[in-house]
């Protein structure tokens, strides 16, 4: 397995294992933070991802897959904490989104 995308000698992949499945670090812009973590369940099937787009070290954007296409995607776009804005997909084609006047958690 290829942990080093760059070769530069630093790891920019890593794992995590858990009872019902694994959780994948990746560190894509190779400044050694890590901005993008995927979920996959025990079968290896991709169940959601979290992704830092402006590489300011919190992972703003959350997608949930469903049967390994995108289904949610969540983003918290004022980086408060909260979702504020939805995209709803169908088929895993982009329908429409929502923005939430009150953020959820
Ligand atoms: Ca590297
Ligand atoms: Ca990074
Ligand atoms: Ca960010």
């Amino acid at each position: 397995m290829i942990r080093d995308l760059n070769e530069d000698g630093i790891d920019d992949l890593s794992y995590e294992f858990t009872l019902d499945g694994y959780y994948e670090f990746v560190d894509a812009n190779f400044d050694g933070v890590v901005d993008q973590t995927h979920k996959y369940d025990d079968k290896g099937v991709l169940i959601s991802s979290k992704y830092d787009d402006d590489f300011d070290g919190v992972l703003e954007t959350k997608v949930v897959y469903q049967f390994t296409v995108p289904y949610r995607t969540y983003v918290d776009t004022n980086k408060n904490g909260l979702i504020d804005l939805v995209f709803f997909y169908e088929s895993g084609v982009l329908n429409h989104s929502e923005q939430l006047e009150t953020g959820m958690s």
